[in-house]
């Protein structure tokens, strides 16, 4: 049977969700973060890499999630949550625009505001000064730019899912996730009724009740 090996608040959410929707047993082996956010030492007897989601199906080990995302839907889609006509291009374009661009920004982000309070004391404040700048720089008006594309795509044809189609495909999974680790606070209209129409699937809930809680803010 296929396994998930799940981080709790990670990318591995992305996968639960697919296999609720296409129906897919499986079975799920849970890890905890360490107490700085890293991953278990486990983690790494199932990959070199040690990052979450791995999946494990047959001889197969995978990770990477837009790659188990894919292989998925390929194993055991059976033709659903496939992009099609104009939507394949975007489809495309969003798999690879979520960890390709989207995701560096936030992890920046993330990064950043988490160093000065790994400094020592005494430079705490001068760290935390030099790395609100880099933020300010390198990530704030980046987002923004990043918002409003994004919610321009929603808008034109009041797209419900990426590819405009009446479910999600591939870049769904791969942005939903994305868009939680933003914060819904930032997020425009159409980007908070997007996360939204995610919360409200019968297979999203199934993925939270099975994976346990999942927060990112
Ligand atoms: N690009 C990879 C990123 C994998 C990744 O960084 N996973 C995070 C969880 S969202 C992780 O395992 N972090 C724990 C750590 O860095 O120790 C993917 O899409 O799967």
């Amino acid at each position: 049977m296929l396994s998930v090996h799940h981080l709790n608040d990670s990318r591995s959410q992305r996968i639960l969700w697919l296999l609720e929707e296409l129906e897919v047993p499986y079975e799920i082996k849970k890890y905890q973060r360490e107490p700085e956010g890293f991953a278990p030492k486990e983690l790494l007897d199932v990959h070199p890499l040690g990052l979450a989601p791995i999946i494990t199906d047959g001889d197969a080990t995978m990770a990477e999630s837009g790659a188990i995302v894919e292989f998925i839907i390929d194993k055991y889609g059976q033709g659903r949550a496939q992009a099609a006509g104009d939507g394949k291009l975007h489809d495309l374009y969003f798999k690879h625009y979520t960890e390709g661009s989207l995701m560096p920004l936030l992890v920046n982000r993330l990064v950043y505001g988490l160093v000065p309070d790994r400094a020592p004391f005494l430079v705490r404040p001068l760290a935390r000064m030099l790395f609100n700048t880099l933020t300010e720089l390198t990530v704030t008006s980046r987002l923004v730019a990043h918002g409003a594309f994004l919610e321009a795509h929603f808008e034109k044809g009041n797209k419900q899912w990426v590819a405009g189609g009446d479910g999600p495909t591939v870049g769904d999974y791969m942005l939903f996730f994305a868009l939680e680790f933003w914060g819904l606070e930032a997020l425009g209209p159409n980007l908070k009724a997007y996360l939204q129409r995610v919360h409200d699937r019968p297979a999203y809930k199934r993925a939270i009740e099975r994976g346990g809680e999942f927060k990112l803010q």
